[in-house]
């Protein structure tokens, strides 16, 4: 009994053993990196550098509780978590630090972010999802502090939702609901309202989500005591803890060295997360952060040298060493022979990395030198043609600029020239730039995307004419019934069906879940839509009102835009955005943000149709690809007559393409939404006067007009005015543009290419306010009039 007693101890010490030691070797490896990384930046190697060194032991602690299926949404200093759920090499490390474009050797983002912002490839080749229950995810991480919090609630919702709707396939997403999101942020951080946002909805909702706080008391030089209320997150907030009486947060302080205790913290969490859905706050505590915030400074500016000195002390991998000694799990002569290989290792790594940075560049410059040295050859600038070879040939580490630069200076010495020589050289740049697009500039957008063809609404004699809305509700209750995989949430939208009755009756129809009520906080009912969509859910975040999707647009800029970008292509969130805005009343409900939305979500479709027919057609299509949408209903339009199609569920309103709207040969005339019934009205009556309006709807803004249609219309008229309701220099400046550049209309206009736009203001509130704020029927009227005045003056005189 005994013996065996001793041979299962002298087992389980062994495997305890070895556990630990491959702890400290992701430990020593993660710290190994973070120091040669600095120095490839302070070498010039690298452009910056942000690390992970000093919170490298809670991270193990937490890989140990994430469970394949798991997600992460998370920040900058996550590389040893990232290494001990192998998904992050030291050779990926220093690949990141060089931006290497292979996404095999970069793959946190094909080098399209900097170093320290990591992903996991969630999608096929072909952007269908992979199985996600067999490997662990990580969501990938943005810059902007906090911007990580709002998608983490969604990654939690989704597990919320698996487990309690049925009827979802699943398979690949959820084993019913057990999941947990796990996040990180540092603790200046929580001074943003997005992590307060993020902390009230998440314990409202009760979702399955572990938030890590790492606490280095500071956010780069500033001191907690400019940060937060009592110095210490966990302190303040007390009151989010759960009680008998009350659901709320299981709150967990912990020593960000003590491996011991930070193991059992990650175990209680994630009991707690998994089996109950109750959000869990952890505040690692006492973190240090050894080499500085990042290579951009020096942190002895701003810590003291007690701080200095403790953080020594304190640094948590010599706090694991130690405590692997005091425990005789090892001693310091096995521990110095593992960090001895692990430099070793680091280092070769790092020269690995290089030589795959450099090695595609190399080809190429050599292929540059041989096309230059036989263009020498043969060219009268045989001079210039040389020293730019000889310049080419002295670069050691050449980069892809370096060559592109070459090659385009060479072209403007040869202008002049043609040979065979000459060609060369630019088929050569032709393949470089290509590539260079690829590596730059590709996946803004879902590169698999089929669009479903258009489908036209139908009528027939039972088809009566309805208040718009029902159109919408009547579609959205369609949508659902088909598709258990989606649903709706906003503000108001759940009991009582939004303020617009679009989704009236479908709570009772389709529960509390999918049919949902929220608080009132944008920027986090837009992350639960990142977050569902980014689980395999088909969530469609409604924001009230356009002029508050103000409140969600950093995340819709910065997070849900870049995410097919930013991982080139390895991860998607189709979320549909539902808004409704534009003509109703006053300073904020009837803004027009057009402008400084198209500008700030490329990556997402901007759709804008002018009634609710169109709408519901637009989420139908939408349903049935892959890129994020913005859909703005017109706030004005719910309560005029359309026709109820006999065909509903069947419509598809065709994205980037425009509809001609009213036939006219005299001049062009673009809108879109709640204005366009305006154009069409002006058209008539100038119609009145002889002069014949051609009017299109331009519909989806984002992407514009594939066809390039609007230009045929423009050959035909030779006049173009475009309307829209934004301020001057908003979405009608990049109407314009895409006409005139894009389409080249500039070639067919006999008249000045006009816009036609609200005032610099905000509306005003009431019909008058928004009468002389916003272009009228007259307004357009008289536009038209002035072009045709300038051209004929005796049939069109003056008005005034
Ligand atoms: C919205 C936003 N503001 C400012 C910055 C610049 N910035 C990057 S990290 C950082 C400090 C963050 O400190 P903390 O959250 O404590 O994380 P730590 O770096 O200490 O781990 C700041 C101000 C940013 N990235 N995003
Ligand atoms: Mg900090």
């Amino acid at each position: 009994m005994q013996s065996e007693t001793k041979t299962k101890d002298s087992i389980s010490f062994e495997d305890f053993k070895a556990e630990v030691l491959a702890d400290y070797k992701i430990a020593v490896t993660s710290r190994e990196c973070s120091l040669l990384g600095r120095r490839e930046v302070l070498t010039g190697k690298a452009k910056f550098g942000i690390f992970g060194d000093g919170k490298e032991v809670p991270q193990l602690a937490m890989a140990k509780a994430f469970k394949n299926g798991d997600f992460r949404s998370g920040y900058y200093r996550d590389q040893t978590f990232m290494m001990a759920i192998d998904q992050f090499t030291i050779e990926n490390f220093f690949a990141g630090l060089y931006a290497d474009t292979n996404i095999e050797n970069e793959p946190m983002s094909g080098g399209r972010q900097m170093g320290g912002h990591f992903t996991t490839h969630n999608l096929n080749e072909d952007g269908s999802w992979k199985n996600l229950m067999e490997q662990k995810n990580s969501s990938a991480d943005i810059s902007p502090t906090a911007g990580q919090m709002p998608r983490l609630l969604g990654l939690a919702q989704a597990s919320k939702i698996y487990r309690k709707v049925e009827g979802i396939e699943a398979d690949k997403f959820s084993n019913n609901g057990n999941e947990i999101a796990w996040g990180t942020i540092g603790n200046a951080s929580t001074s943003e309202g997005h992590f307060w946002e993020t902390l009230n909805a998440a314990g409202v909702m009760q979702v399955p989500m572990v938030l890590s706080v790492w606490d280095d008391e500071y956010g780069i030089s500033v001191h907690a005591r400019h940060q937060t209320t009592k110095e210490s997150i966990s302190e303040v907030v007390k009151g989010f803890q759960r009680d008998e009486e009350h659901k709320g947060f299981e709150i967990i302080v912990v020593k960000g060295w003590d491996y011991v205790a930070l193991i059992e913290a990650y175990e209680k969490a994630e009991k707690i997360a998994r089996k109950e859905h109750c959000p869990v706050l952890i505040h690692v505590v006492e973190l240090t952060q050894p080499q500085g915030h990042s290579t951009s400074g020096s942190h002895e500016r701003y810590k003291d040298k007690q701080r200095l000195t403790w953080e020594r002390e304190y640094d948590c991998n010599v706090k694991l060493r130690d405590w692997i000694i005091e425990n005789n799990i090892s001693n310091d002569e096995e521990l110095q022979q593992i960090e001895k290989e692990i430099k070793k290792r680091v280092r070769e790594g790092k020269k690995t990395a290089w030589n795959n940075f450099l090695a595609p560049t190399r080809e190429k410059q050599k292929e540059l030198l041989a096309t230059l040295s036989k263009l020498a050859k043969n060219t009268e600038e045989k001079d210039a043609v040389i020293a730019l070879a000889k310049k080419l040939k002295s670069i050691k580490e050449a980069s892809k600029k370096d060559l592109a630069q070459i090659a385009r200076i060479t072209l403007r010495h040869i202008r002049k020239e043609t040979s065979e020589e000459k060609a060369e050289l630019l088929s050569w740049l032709e393949d470089f730039n290509a590539a260079a697009l690829e590596d730059y500039s590709s996946h803004l957008y879902s590169e698999n995307n089929t669009l479903p063809e258009e489908v036209l609404p139908e009528y027939d004699e039972t088809s009566s004419e309805v208040d718009a809305r029902i159109i919408l509700r009547d579609n959205f209750d369609q949508i659902f019934s088909n598709n258990p995989e989606t649903l709706i949430f906003g503000e108001d939208a759940g009991e009582i069906g939004d303020v617009n009755q679009g989704l009236e009756g479908l709570q009772k129809k389709y529960g509390k879940l999918r049919v949902a009520d929220v608080g009132i906080r944008e920027a986090t009912i837009l992350g639960q839509g990142i977050g569902m969509a980014m689980r395999g859910l088909r969530p469609i975040a409604e924001i009230q009102y356009l002029d508050y999707v103000l409140y969600a647009i950093q995340g819709m800029s910065d997070d849900l835009a870049t995410l097919q970008y930013r991982t080139k292509g390895k991860q998607k969130a189709p979320l549909i955005v539902r808004t409704r805005g534009h003509r109703l009343e006053g300073i904020w409900h009837s803004g027009s943000l057009m402008g400084g939305i198209l500008n700030l979500v490329r990556g997402m479709y901007v759709l804008v149709p002018r009634n609710m027919t169109k709408a519901a057609g637009f989420y139908n299509t939408l349903l049935e690809q892959d890129n994020p949408a913005i859909l703005v209903e017109c706030l004005n339009g719910y309560r005029l007559k359309e026709k109820m199609p006999s065909n509903l569920a069947e419509i598809r309103t065709p994205i980037g393409k425009v509809e001609t709207v009213r036939k006219g040969e005299d001049i062009t005339l673009v809108s879109y939404g709640s204005t366009l019934r305006l154009v069409r009205q002006a058209a008539e009556e100038l119609k009145e006067l002889n002069i014949d309006a051609e009017v299109i709807d331009v519909q989806s803004l984002l992407p514009f007009d594939l066809d390039h249609e609007i230009v045929e219309s423009v050959e035909k008229t030779n006049r173009l005015l475009v309307i829209d309701e934004d301020v001057p220099g908003g979405a009608s400046a990049f109407i314009l543009d895409q006409i005139l550049n894009k389409q080249n209309a500039w070639r067919y206009l006999d008249s000045k290419p006009q816009t036609l736009t609200a005032k610099e203001h905000r509306p005003a509130y009431g019909s008058d306010g928004d009468y002389f704020s916003k272009p009228s029927i007259e307004d357009i009227f008289e536009k038209v009039y002035s072009i045709f005045n300038e051209v004929k003056p005796e049939e069109y005189p003056a008005l005034s």
